[in-house]
């Protein structure tokens, strides 16, 4: 027997203990060990029940998602899921009462597993859930015909679509769980299958019967989740073949319904969806690895926070503080200027308090942690700063020099700059070893990626205590090098100068934007110019001209400054890319004025306009992206090329099911996308050249994930 499962007698119950850290992940293994330990307890005469439990911090967290990557064809997930569900099936026909004790999560096989026992017992705090569609794969082991017989047709197609745990008072409500276990959780479960051995009490999850108004409604049920998928999972696989799964299951019967379901599993665990979806579930772990930086580097303890800047950007990050109940100082050069950052504070609260994600007392009691002030009184006692005041390098260096002077030695200093040279603000402030960037994206309170820039001299101990401190702020960190840009928007500087070119070459604002929304992203690049403000970054552009930099090799349209110079910043000012009913309002409409402007450039460039393709676009836009970060990884500004993917997935929305753009790279083909980056070298000029590490991985038939981890910085 496997050491991951322990097998043991306690007062005539059997009790089997999955022991795989970290999550008892059902490997080929343990699927086997606790097969084999079921079958000895049946057989085994010194016990009347049996009790099956999680060691560590949880039960089970679902099957082994590495061991999908093996199955290449659809015919091999049928045959391993032919082995799972006799398996589950063998479970369920135990003699003997067998009866799951759950703590920590229950997910995917997890419950699968929890489900084909016939009873389930909880500690008060356990999860249950079938995160799959997550994972663009559906539940495979029986989840979407035995979830449905236990918590009914309705919530098993929330739980399998949304992917979202449910907390075990709610499961106990549902009839997911049987009993809620208030001390210690083994000897409960013991007590409660040894009851159920005394009535010699079974039940088989799969032989629940399903009364023909239960079936009206799940299938009712279904045909409304179909209809809400069409608006919140456009573009996805998996959570429709949860609906598929279940219907049919309703009108067909769990074993029909389970050769469905496994059908449809191998669907989805070969398509690139899940494989990009897997790919960015080990990514998102992945990017807490810091080469040089020890698991152990001791990290800092955050208790206060101060943000030097109350506009927009400053107002966001100092609410992530308050939102983690941390006390925030919130500082401005004068009383007016704070008065405007609070107010904008509260209403963003406020509309958060409409959406009934908090109340008034919640709400009062979040901004109260934030302490506006116009001096560095307090600055002393504060265990980190975020300066986020306005991006120029001269007003930064000198807020570095005075929050150098009034901050304890040990205090981390963070900027928020979304470009700038994070060792200029280093050497300003005096203490370069504190000294990073914590690029925070628009709005700073909702987008979830932290870029954690590197400086030359940042301490390990200051990275490690940055990564903690994301975690607590609901944020994902990721570790970058201080190059121009950062990797946010340094490659974005590439996506932004195809979208331009291709509007002068002849595409439309609106062609644009509608190849990138239907690719996945939430708006594309002119949309998001004019939520985002055109000023911000005409203003940047202008600083970069004037000390002699551009953000991207090639040319530059003048379509933007244009708009500038017009006023037009976007929905802040009725105008932008798009006209809007008025400033502020999201409801837009098209303006021949861009036409217009777009033909005088082209004109100037000497360029003849013609109709550009919808592939044209994303191909141009894509290859742009992934060239540029394959030179963001040759020079060590990235750790890995996962990294950039997290990068833009949680910065910039791009689309899950593709993995990010590196990861898209890979599945278009490295050798398509040089092809493609010499191509446009030849049509549109040597501002476009093929990354070296492309040519080098391309030559030696590799991907962008056999690269080792760099060390950044
Ligand atoms: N398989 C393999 N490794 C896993 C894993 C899994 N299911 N879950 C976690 N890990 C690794 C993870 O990579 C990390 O590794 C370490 O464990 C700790 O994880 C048949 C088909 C349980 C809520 O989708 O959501 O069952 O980085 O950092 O924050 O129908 O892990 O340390 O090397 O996330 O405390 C369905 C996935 C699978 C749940 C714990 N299950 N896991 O969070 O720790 S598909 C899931 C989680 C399936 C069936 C189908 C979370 C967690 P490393 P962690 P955490």
């Amino acid at each position: 027997m496997p050491e991951l499962i322990r097998y043991a007698i306690s007062d005539r119950v059997a009790v089997i203990t999955i022991d795989n850290p970290p999550v008892n992940a059902l490997s080929p293994a343990v699927w086997t060990g606790i097969d084999e330990a079921i079958a000895r307890a049946n057989a085994d005469p010194q016990a009347d029940a049996i009790v099956l439990i999680g060691a560590g911090s949880t039960f089970i967290a679902g099957a082994d998602i590495k061991v999908f990557d093996v199955l290449k064809t659809r015919d091999d997930s049928m045959k391993r899921s032919d082995g799972t569900h006799a398996l589950l099936r063998r479970m369920e026909d135990s003699a003997k009462p067998l009866v799951a004790a759950i703590h920590g999560n229950a997910l995917g096989g997890g419950m699968e597993v929890a489900m084909s026992c016939h009873f389930r017992v909880a500690g008060k705090d356990a999860k249950v859930g079938q995160p799959e569609v997550l994972l663009g794969i559906i539940p495979g082991a029986g989840g979407t015909q035995r979830l449905p017989r236990l918590a009914g047709a309705e919530l098993a197609l929330t739980m399998c679509t949304d992917g979202k745990p449910v907390a075990a008072p709610k499961a106990r409500a549902a009839g997911m769980i049987d009993e809620i276990i208030e001390g210690d959780l083994s000897s409960g479960a013991i007590a409660f299958a040894k009851a159920k051995a005394a009535k010699k009490e079974t039940r088989k999850t799969r032989d629940i019967a399903v009364p023909a108004d239960a079936v009206k409604g799940g299938l009712d049920a279904c045909a409304k989740m179909r209809a809400s998928l069409a608006k919140t999972a456009r573009g996805m696989r998996a959570p429709f073949a949860v609906v598929d799964a279940v219907e049919f299951g309703l009108q067909n019967g769990f074993d029909k319904g389970s050769v469905r379901e496994r059908e449809l599993f191998a669907d989805c665990v070969v398509s690139t969806e899940s494989k990009a979806l897997r790919h960015l579930f080990f990514a998102e772990r992945e990017v807490a690895k810091i080469p040089d930086v020890p698991k152990d580097t001791p990290t800092g303890d955050i208790r206060r926070a101060a943000v030097v800047g109350a506009g927009t950007m400053g107002g966001g990050i100092a609410m992530n503080y308050a939102n983690a109940g941390i006390p925030v100082l919130l500082k401005e050069i004068d009383q007016a200027a704070l008065d405007r950052g609070m107010a904008t504070i509260r209403k963003n609260y406020e509309v958060t308090m409409s959406k009934g994600k908090l109340t008034p007392e919640q709400v009062e009691k979040t901004i109260a942690l934030i302490t506006p002030t116009t001096s560095y009184d307090g600055f002393d006692q504060v265990d980190i700063v975020t300066e986020a005041v306005f991006e120029n390098m001269d007003l930064k260096k000198a807020t570095f020099a005075e929050i150098g002077k009034v901050t304890r030695p040990d205090c981390i200093l963070a900027s928020n700059s979304s470009t700038l040279d994070i060792d200029e603000f280093a050497r300003a402030s005096g203490r370069p070893a504190q000294v990073l960037g914590h690029h925070y994206f628009s709005p700073a309170n909702v987008m979830k990626l932290l870029e954690i820039v590197r400086g030359r001299d940042t301490d390990k101990s200051v990275l490690s205590t940055s990564l903690k401190l994301a975690k607590r702020l609901n944020k994902v960190g990721v570790v970058v090098g201080n190059c121009f840009g950062f990797v946010a928007n340094r490659m974005l500087a590439y996506y932004m100068r195809e979208a331009y070119l291709l509007l002068e070459e002849g595409a439309s604002v609106e062609q644009i934007d509608r190849v990138l929304t239907t690719f996945g992203l939430p708006v594309g690049p002119y949309g998001m110019q004019d939520i985002a403000g055109i000023d911000v970054g005409a203003r940047i552009r202008h600083y970069l001209k004037s000390i002699g930099k551009s953000r991207a090799e090639g040319p530059q349209s003048e379509v933007p400054d244009r708009l500038y110079e017009m006023g037009r910043y976007g929905q802040k000012t009725g105008a932008g890319w798009y006209k809007y009913d008025a400033p502020g309002s999201r409801n837009r409409t098209s303006d021949p004025l861009i036409e217009q402007l777009a033909e005088e450039a082209a004109t100037k460039r000497g360029i003849k306009r013609r109709p550009v393709a919808d592939d044209e676009i994303l191909a141009r836009i894509t290859t742009a992206l992934a060239n540029e970060g394959a030179r963001v990884l040759d020079e060590g500004f990235a750790t890995r090329a996962g990294d950039i993917d997290i990068v833009y997935v949680y910065g910039f929305g791009f689309p899950r099911q593709s993995g990010g753009p590196m990861f898209y790279a890979d599945t278009v083909g490295l050798p398509t996308v040089l092809s493609r980056v010499k191509e446009y070298r030849d049509r549109f000029g040597d501002y476009w050249q093929p990354a070296p590490l492309l040519e080098r991985l391309v030559k030696e038939g590799r991907g962008f994930y056999s690269e080792a981890p760099a060390t950044v910085g």
